[in-house]
């Protein structure tokens, strides 16, 4: 596709994997790379070793371009940006705070830098400090989530900046994507839609909840602990509504979301356990290729753009 951001970051389609924490393994991000589009392994709360054996991994599992996420709330992100500058990390995204402090020495390794951005003054701040391009993710993600949807926020971030746009938050299929790009953004981050992969390791109970998911079933929790977090309703979230109904302290409802992502994830705990979604669940039906999916998404942006078209004639 004729996308700058294609050509920066030297893949085929502007779709970008979304970095989910236990979930975006180097299984996941081979297959997007090798599809075409740009794969991240998701560092969330890991230490460096750990990635260090995903970079391991991944370098065998393709030769396409790949990314890092870094959590920025990580208590290893000083080593984590370490390990991505020695690796020779070609992409990394930052998720969850601002990257500024590390950027300098980002930029002399050569690594492209793609910050997740809730507001345009971020991404103004981050455009300025070399960023190569901004995620702008709407409050529709699932996970940790910023204030303003992704219809508002991605054109203001275009307006404000000169980098290319990615917009993340609520798609997960060709009209999702069209949309994005009628926004004025130049790429897409999905994430959800890649939980539903063939490829993607996570327990099969937490694909199934996403299968099954309603437009209104997800929930945000822990919006008054500074870090807001979307995920599907079940006896966690109710957890947390009762926490947060009675009042109870940062530290209470902070303690109770501490490894509930592992315990969904991998144990496949469902009902305990934080199954992190965006608002998109609804849509996703179907388990397929990652292969599948990117070609499904194309298809289907062409066949919008035409049917634009004739509306616009
Ligand atoms: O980071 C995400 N999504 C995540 S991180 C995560 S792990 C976690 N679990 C529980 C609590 C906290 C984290 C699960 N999902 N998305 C990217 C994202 N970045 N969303 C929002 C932001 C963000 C927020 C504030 C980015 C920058 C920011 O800057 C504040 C500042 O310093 O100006």
């Amino acid at each position: 596709m004729n996308s700058k951001l294609c050509k920066i970051l030297n893949i085929k389609y502007p779709i970008i994997q979304g970095a989910m924490a236990w979930i975006s393994t180097a299984e996941l991000a081979a297959a997007v790379s090798n599809a075409g589009g740009l794969g991240i392994i998701a560092g969330g709360n890991a230490p460096a070793e750990i990635i260090k054996k995903e970079i391991d991994k991944i370098k065998q599992l393709t030769d396409k371009p790949y990314a890092i996420n870094v959590m920025l709330l990580s208590p290893y992100v000083d080593e984590i940006m370490d390990l991505v500058i020695s690796e020779k990390v070609p992409v990394i995204t930052t998720g969850a705070g601002n990257p500024g402090k590390y950027m300098k020495d980002l930029k002399e390794a050569n690594t492209k830098v793609i910050p997740v951005v809730p507001s345009v003054a971020l991404a103004k701040r981050v455009e300025k400090a070399g960023a190569d391009a901004v995620i702008v993710e709407g409050t529709e993600a699932g996970g940790h989530i910023g204030e303003l949807t992704t219809m508002a926020l991605v054109p203001q971030v275009v307006d404000a900046v000169n980098i290319p746009v990615i917009a993340a938050g609520g798609i997960a299929d060709g009209r999702g994507m069209m949309a994005a790009f009628c926004l004025g953004a130049e790429g897409v981050q999905v994430g959800t839609r890649f939980v539903c992969s063939e490829e993607c390791t996570v327990h099969e109970k937490y694909k199934e909840k996403i299968l099954k998911a309603k437009d209104r079933d997800t929930v945000v929790t822990g919006r008054n602990t500074g870090h807001p977090v979307r995920i599907i309703k079940n006896k966690l979230a109710k957890e947390f509504e009762h926490l947060e109904r009675k009042g109870a302290s940062i530290e209470e409802i902070e303690t109770l979301g501490a490894g509930k992502l592992r315990i969904a994830a991998i144990d496949g705990d469902i009902e305990n356990g934080s199954i992190m979604s965006g608002q998109i669940a609804g849509l996703v039906k179907d388990i397929k290729s990652c292969k599948e999916i990117i070609e499904e998404m194309t298809d289907q942006m062409t066949k919008t753009y035409e049917s634009i078209s004739r509306i616009c004639k």
